[in-house]
């Protein structure tokens, strides 16, 4: 009974201490679930929106630490660089958005070898390398959506170009197949992709290969850039070069990174879903798998906090939510949010 008492004060003051001071003794520390989000690269708003979500996912969760890392430049070799640090950190779980598909998959095979629950999102790691990947929303209702704005933006006709992000990028490659499949239809037969080209997701490359466009397309009506740094970059190429009115700038962009180039009329429309709820949710999901509470079987359906149920593909993938678009009424709303 004493011994009980004793006990009982010894944790009061622990606790007291702990919320009074910040002084989490280490066998709290120690139980916190690390869950590692490693991104493209670092710099991206996109990804720090991303990040927003998954602190609110961690503070909602309580046990869990996310680990925020991505290289410079969205390389494979930098993300690979990266995993080795966190199987040796011994994570419990990493959520990567990945340069490439099948560059990552030995080493995150080998982190799953070692217990890591490995789950893909935004751009994903082939099925073998992975438990789930979780889409911001369906591919071809992506690719679908950007065609309609270029066209929208140039009365249905004229030469348009794409500026992507790297040449390996997951997503923006199956993004980019959805457009041109949607440019092969009969409504779109007026329209004629001239180009396509790479600016790795860095502003300075993108810019570049926009300027590169504009100047060696002179007939050209719009630029589709299915990445938020590309999309920025380019708005600004069009300006620069007093194209606005004359070229028009869509694809998938941040709000908060997009609404002056509404307003100077290089952009009538862009289109994204939700970074902070993609990076809640896969947060998550991540979770849910260290939990063993997940299966990565197709059918399944993981809990993922306030979003939701998401229910595994064939192909063990998910999607969230359909992408919502943007324009000089509703931007500047949603420019303070992400
Ligand atoms: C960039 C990245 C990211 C993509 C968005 C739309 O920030 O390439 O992977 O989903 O654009």
């Amino acid at each position: 009974m004493i011994l009980k008492k004793i006990l009982l004060t010894a944790l009061t003051v622990s606790i007291a201490v702990n919320m009074s001071g910040g002084l989490i003794n280490s066998a709290q520390a120690a139980e916190k679930i690390k869950i590692a989000m490693v991104v493209k690269s670092l710099g991206n708003g996109f990804f720090d929106a991303a990040h927003e979500g998954a602190k609110e996912a961690a503070k909602e969760l309580g046990d869990v630490e996310i680990i925020y890392t991505g290289p410079t430049t969205p390389t494979a070799e930098g993300q690979i660089e990266i995993i080795n640090s966190l199987i040796s950190q011994k994570v419990s779980a990493i959520a990567i958005s990945a340069n490439d598909a099948n560059a990552l998959v030995p080493i995150t095979k080998k982190a799953m070898q070692r217990g890591i629950r490995v789950v893909s999102f935004d751009s994903g790691i082939a099925k073998e390398g992975r438990l789930m990947q979780l889409n911001p929303s369906n591919a071809q209702l992506i690719g679908l959506k950007q065609i309609q704005m270029a066209s929208d933006a140039i009365g249905g006709a004229g030469e348009v170009a794409i500026l992507s992000a790297t040449a390996q990028a997951t997503n923006q490659n199956i993004w980019i197949g959805e457009m041109k499949k949607v440019l092969a239809k009969p409504e779109y037969a007026r329209i004629k992709l001239v180009a396509t080209v790479y600016g790795d997701d860095q502003s300075d490359k993108s810019y570049r290969e926009a300027i590169g466009l504009l100047r060696s397309n002179p007939n050209l009506k719009a630029i589709i850039s299915p990445t938020t740094v590309g999309i920025n970059a380019a708005s600004k190429a069009v300006v620069d070069e007093h194209l606005v009115g004359k070229v028009f700038v869509t694809g998938l962009g941040l709000p908060s990174e997009m609404a002056g180039h509404v307003k100077s009329g290089a952009v009538k429309s862009f289109a994204i879903w939700n970074p902070i709820d993609l990076g809640y949710a896969v947060t998550y999901a991540a979770y849910d798998f260290v939990k063993g509470k997940a299966v990565a079987k197709p059918g399944a359906s993981i809990a993922v906090g306030r979003m939701g149920k998401i229910t595994l593909d064939a192909n063990t993938e998910a999607a969230l939510a359909p992408p919502f678009t943007y324009y000089k009424d509703n931007v500047d709303k949603f420019a303070k949010i992400f």
